[in-house]
């Protein structure tokens, strides 16, 4: 990053002692959070953080649930801004664990002294711009207020957890939670009756370790998914110290790949080569960890067709290998969506939970979920009769963690009306009318903090460009929110992960308008483009 900030940074409260004053508010003090405010800060900067949880770590605090861990590899997956940070941390997994995650961004903010610019315990409700002063003020909900040129929501694309309205959900008489409201003084599960609905990344995770000790598990699954085994291990001394000389070579793979994944798609197409080959690359890739099956096969099975439902078989070959009940080995088998149409769950030993004698499985699609009743789940075909429930049942992605804050804009427009018909913006990262406003939750998908940082460190130049040459204001012009938000929904309706109904396109939420909530390029495209604005002193912007 070239530009530091040449205005002075300011802070503190105002005359009256009730509104804190800063250059920037960042709301949210997760993965991307911290990154914005160790840069911004960096920049010179006066900058606060607000989060409303008691501890930091956005989803790395909320999600606690038994099972919850990464699916990208540990070393891909943590900051690249310090080499001393790179140095000095051991991940203890391949796919690290969510304590050891959140013990890892802790680590992060105390090792940059980040905690005193971090305001906990504050859920920010409402952010207005005054638009004679060129500020957004935002309020917490307890009152508390700060002010500041520039907002940047880091909150998350999957922080508002999303539980379907069952009719009696409050009737139950035993504790119930969603994953991503874990309690922090965890669930006692131990030999009870445990209902789990719904069966995504999330539920396949929890199921498995949650399987071990619970007295009997009954799983509603709507819709069967591909999963792939994660195969996780802990790192060794000798791996710890070639993984800490390689970092280059693992970010510069990083930056090349389409999702930011430690996988690059063989050029190959799956059809080309002969069965035999084929099936040897399917069987090899197996046995890899993590994403390798989904990311590094050949590129056509990411493309409706041939070669993708070829794959799609040898999974569902793979899941009725290892169920011995043949009859819930096929409930468990996908067959109406097409592979990687749906983010792939990995997994380390969820299809066994299904021998167990302890485990039932129920099909929710053949006889629905009809209501939560003071006992259990009722189906349309039985009550089920339960003493915990967990609703595993996702997130409103995206928009979801904007619309929980009432932002007004320029002419007291409101952010949650304008993206009723899905996100507008340029680029993911700015909206017409909300000027100095960074949705940076809507911008990015893939290996979340490759992404992350490019991202941060894209508008804090930004933000230095406005401030180096005394403008007031960045926002994007119409035209250029118009041309990306139709360059989304046209590219974005003929890709892979469209086509199913999925939080993806917003299918998961009843009501919700169906669009490709991110961008449908690739991560270098989506540098490239920025680079390419911000080289063209931030073509598509007015700056004023
Ligand atoms: O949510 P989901 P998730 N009746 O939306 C079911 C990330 N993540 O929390 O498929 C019955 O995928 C729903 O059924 P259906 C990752 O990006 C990352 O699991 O809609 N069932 C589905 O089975 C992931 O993609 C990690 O038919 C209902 C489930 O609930 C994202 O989080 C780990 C229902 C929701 O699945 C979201 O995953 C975990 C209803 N009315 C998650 N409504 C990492 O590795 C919904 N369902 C970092």
């Amino acid at each position: 990053m070239a530009s530091t900030s040449q205005q002075t940074a300011t802070a503190g409260t105002d005359q009256s002692g009730e509104v804190e004053q800063f250059d920037a508010i960042i709301i949210g003090a997760g993965v991307t959070g911290l990154y914005s405010l160790y840069r911004l800060r960096e920049l010179g900067l006066s900058v606060k953080s607000f989060d409303d949880g008691s501890g930091i770590g956005g989803t790395w605090f909320w999600n606690r649930y038994p099972g919850c861990r990464f699916d990208s590899e540990s070393y891909s997956y943590g900051y690249s801004f310090s080499e001393e940070l790179l140095q000095e941390w051991d991940w203890k997994e391949h796919y690290s664990a969510q304590p050891d995650t959140e013990r890892y961004l802790n680590y992060v903010a105390d090792k940059f002294d980040l905690r005193k610019h971090i305001r906990l315990n504050s859920r920010v409700v409402s952010a207005v711009f005054d638009e004679n002063e060129s500020l957004w003020q935002v309020e917490m909900e307890d009152g508390h207020r700060a002010r500041g040129q520039f907002l940047i929501t880091s909150i998350g694309i999957l922080s508002a957890s999303y539980i379907p309205d069952f009719e009696g959900i409050h009737s139950f008489k035993g504790p119930w939670t969603h994953p991503g409201k874990w309690p922090k003084e965890g669930m006692d599960l131990a030999g009870k009756r445990v209902g789990v609905i719904g069966t995504g990344a999330t539920g396949v995770q929890l199921i498995t370790e949650i399987a071990k000790e619970v007295g009997h598990l009954t799983v509603f699954q709507r819709t069967a998914n591909f999963c792939a085994p994660l195969r996780n291990g802990p790192i060794d001394d000798e791996t710890q110290k070639k993984i800490k000389a390689s970092y280059p070579e693992i970010f510069k793979k990083c930056a090349e790949t389409n999702g930011s994944f430690m996988h690059q798609f063989d050029t190959r197409s799956a059809m080309a080569v002969s069965p035999e080959e084929r099936l040897e690359q399917y069987e090899r890739l197996w046995l890899e960890g993590g994403f390798a099956k989904w990311l590094s096969n050949f590129y056509d099975v990411m493309v409706p067709g041939e070669a993708n439902e070829d794959y799609a078989e040898f999974f569902r070959n793979k899941i009725r290998e290892r169920v011995n009940d043949p009859v819930i080995a096929e409930m468990l088998v996908p067959k109406d969506h097409m592979f990687g149409s749906k983010r792939l769950p990995c997994e380390s030993g969820y299809y066994e939970v299904y021998n167990q004698d302890n485990v039932s499985l129920i099909d929710v699609r053949k006889a629905p979920i009809e209501r939560i009743t003071p006992k259990g789940v009722k189906t349309t075909d039985a009550e089920y009769e339960l003493d915990v429930i967990i609703y595993a049942t996702g997130y409103d992605a995206v928009t979801g963690s904007l619309n929980k804050i009432d932002i007004h804009g320029i002419g007291d427009e409101i952010l949650k009306e304008k993206f009723a018909g899905g996100p507008r913006t340029y680029m993911g990262v700015q909206s017409a009318g909300f000027p100095n406003l960074f949705t940076i939750n809507a911008a990015s998908v893939g290996n979340f903090v490759r992404a992350a940082e490019p991202l941060v460190d894209w508008v804090s130049e930004a933000i230095c460009y406005v401030r180096d040459n005394n403008f007031k204001r960045i926002s994007p012009t119409p035209e250029a929110e118009d041309t990306w938000t139709k360059h989304v929904s046209e590219a974005g309706a003929n890709i892979l992960r469209s086509q199913a109904d999925s939080w993806f396109v917003g299918a998961n939420i009843p009501g919700k308008a169906r669009v490709l909530l991110t961008a449908p390029d690739t991560a270098p495209q989506m540098r490239a483009k920025r680079d390419a604005v911000a080289a063209n002193g931030y073509e598509g912007f007015i700056l004023e």
